[in-house]
């Protein structure tokens, strides 16, 4: 038999249950010549044959002459919203309806969701309309194969500059569609070398079939832009967003690029960060560079993403007025209203980046005239690399769920970036994609409740944590109900643990380096990237309030208070916001040095507790599942440990106060 190369993940249908019937299938105002509608069928049929055993003969074909038949009837009802679905069992089979062919599609990949739970063909039900319109994967994936801040392997997109197209292509499609996601941004947001001729005849070919098979899913094709294509590409000794010479180049390029292209969804943008060119150098805003070429991809309906991860990068410890936590807002707010209608501006959860613990970034709801979408991350560049379990959905649940207080009534996240709040169609979630060609695709097994549980949330941002995860283990395992309930819990607390061995109270950073795999205390302490924690023999924590950066006051005014005062601020973020004296009483009657303490036994404690749960799933678990991931626990244990030594013994050292319990610390 021949070896898979990569899994199915999600959709590697387990029985569900023996079914006796065949199926026929039956469209009222949607064609099977309509590719969607034709997917939907195909993944319909493949779904079915395995969960149930029943054949769902292709039309045209001779039906089976014995059992009973059911029927998949696909209908179009336009009072059903865009990409919504309704679906029903019933002892005739299952109705779908919806009003457009990713409708269908998503229809169709439910009804298989909750055979793969638990339910009949016929008992199936739901009414479903995405929460966002737009639910992208940014991948970060380089030309040369490699992957920034990837951890499964290398990317399946390129090879060696080429761009590789193959059966694992549409398999990858497939899984982005079952679980909603209608964006995909196939390279990395720092575009550079022959990343830069994407928008070049070099490419398009290979463009145009992956624009396709992606259109077949119902996905859009994305790609980030190098703002200085001009210069790079085009020969000019500016990329000034005002320029006419600029902007004529831009007008051509983009024309060329549609029609080639025509299936393009539009650009992604990272400008004036980290050392990518962008409309500052030139004395211009970033409405100024958003806004020309959000114009110039108008006529073709295309869309500009610009991101809002602006900082200083060259900064001096010294300074402890400048503060990164704010740049954001500062760039940013004042030109609330100044963007075009198709522009997006695309927004970090947090302020700083994506740790396992920070404040919303104010930005989201502080911006009340600007489309605006979240942008989180699944690859587990500060959480873990993919070797430490750390079940995401929980952090992004709390990001969706904070009340901004930007509008009464309609002041969530969740809200904001659904278009709820202001009315607005551009508005979404975004997330840096955990994938690679590691034949699981996310490296560790377990890392995949991620990639699924994103897709899952941006689709319904009321599902909850625990949903996702029983869902996601339902789908992939099949398992008795003790060991499922033994992986949810051990999803459900990931977070926290990697949280409390790691660096403590939303200070962040105390990784490794450039890497950001495992503790180094001062590692980022006196570097340029503003990364601070300001412990001394006294204390920890950086002052945020209106004392210190100001960084509070960025938020409206409830949660501005809130965070202002140490004993309002909620703990998790204590040291975010403040900087604490060691000897300061927490709310459970701790010292702060104590809660570092006791967080960093705990942490590594339960780190081993989960390693134990695993190994209480041997056998439970396919064989090579269990291994590979059993090795990574391997791995996370170590690193438990190293991040329990290093914080404990750093903050010994330089607090001079023992542990009450007398535990070793070095
Ligand atoms: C793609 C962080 C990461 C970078 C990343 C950047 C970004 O700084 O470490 O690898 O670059 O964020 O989001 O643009």
């Amino acid at each position: 038999m021949e070896t898979k190369k990569w899994t199915q993940l999600w959709l590697d249908y387990h029985k569900a249950y023996e079914g006796d019937c065949v199926w026929e299938t039956k469209l009222e105002g949607f064609s099977d010549s309509q590719v969607v509608v034709a997917n939907a069928l195909y993944e319909f049929r493949r779904g079915i044959e395995a969960l149930t055993g029943e054949m769902v003969p292709d039309s045209g074909k001779d039906k089976a002459d014995e059992g009973k038949t059911l029927t998949l009837t696909i209908q179009n009802n336009k009072a059903i919203p865009s990409e919504g679905y309704h679906i029903e069992g019933s002892e005739k089979g299952v109705l779908v309806e919806a009003s457009d062919e990713r409708g269908v599609l998503y229809g169709v990949f439910a009804i298989l969701r909750q055979i793969g739970c638990g339910k009949k063909a016929t008992e199936v039900s739901e009414t479903a309309s995405p929460s966002n319109p737009l639910r992208m994967m940014n991948h970060w994936d380089n030309m040369d194969g490699s992957i920034e801040r990837g951890y499964s392997g290398e990317s399946f997109f390129y090879e060696k500059e080429e761009i590789v197209i193959n059966d694992r292509t549409r398999d990858y499609a497939r899984f982005m569609a079952s679980i909603g996601i209608n964006g995909i941004v196939i390279n990395n947001v720092n575009v550079k070398g022959a990343a830069s001729y994407l928008i070049t005849d070099r490419y398009f070919d290979q463009l145009a079939r992956l624009s396709e098979i992606f259109n077949d899913y119902g996905i859009s094709l994305f790609m980030s832009l190098n703002f200085a294509s001009p210069i790079e590409i085009g020969g000019m000794d500016t990329c000034d967003p005002l320029d006419e010479n600029v902007i004529a180049w831009w007008e051509n390029k983009v024309k060329e690029v549609y029609d080639r292209l025509p299936l393009l969804g539009g650009f992604l943008v990272k400008a004036d960060s980290e050392g990518r060119p962008g409309p500052f150098t030139y004395g211009r805003t970033q409405a100024d560079g958003a806004n020309m070429l959000g114009d110039v991809i108008k006529p073709y309906g295309g869309i500009i993403i610009w991101r809002c991860f602006v900082y200083n990068c060259t900064q001096d410890w010294r300074d402890t007025k400048t503060d990164r936590a704010r740049a954001g807002y500062d760039y940013f707010k004042d030109l609330d209203g100044a963007y075009h209608d198709n522009v997006v501006l695309q927004i970090k959860n947090g302020p700083m980046d994506f740790q396992i613990r920070e404040p919303v970034s104010p930005l989201l709801g502080g911006l009340q005239h600007t489309n605006q979408m979240l942008e989180v991350q699944i690859a587990q560049e500060y959480t873990g690399h993919q070797i430490d379990l750390c079940y995401l959905i929980p952090l992004f649940k709390e990001v969706l769920d904070f009340h901004t207080y930007c509008c009464e009534g309609k002041d969530t996240v969740a809200d904001v970036v659904s278009g709820r709040t202001m009315g607005n169609k551009l508005a979404g979630m975004a997330a840096v994609i955990n994938t690679g060609n590691d034949m699981n695709w996310t490296g560790n097994d377990l890392a995949a409740v991620n990639l699924y549980g994103f897709g899952r949330l941006s689709f319904d941002t009321t599902l909850s944590s625990e949903e996702i995860a029983k869902e996601w283990i339902a789908l992939t395992f099949d398992l008795p109900e003790k060991e499922a309930d033994v992986l949810c819990k051990m999803l459900l607390r990931s977070r926290e643990i990697y949280e409390k061995y790691s660096s403590p109270l939303g200070i962040g950073w105390m990784v490794t380096p450039n890497g950001h795999y495992g503790p180094s205390v001062d590692g980022y302490e006196y570097s340029r990237w503003g990364t601070y924690h300001r412990a001394d023999h006294l204390g920890i924590g950086v002052d945020r309030t209106d004392k210190g950066t100001g960084y509070a006051q960025q938020y409206y005014k409830e949660n501005a208070k809130m965070y202002n005062d140490p004993k309002t601020c909620p703990e998790e973020l204590l040291l975010f916001f403040h900087h604490i004296p060691y000897t300061w009483m927490l709310k459970t009657g701790k010292t702060l040095i104590q809660h570092i303490y006791d967080s960093h036994f705990e942490g590594e404690e339960e780190a081993r507790g989960l390693a134990a749960d695993w190994d209480s799933l041997k056998g439970a678990v396919p064989e090579e599942v269990f291994d590979r991931v059993k090795e990574r626990f391997d791995l996370q244990l170590d690193n438990a440990r190293e991040w329990r030594d290093q914080v404990n013994s750093y903050f010994y050292r330089k607090s001079g106060i023992a542990d009450e319990k007398g535990r070793t610390i070095y």
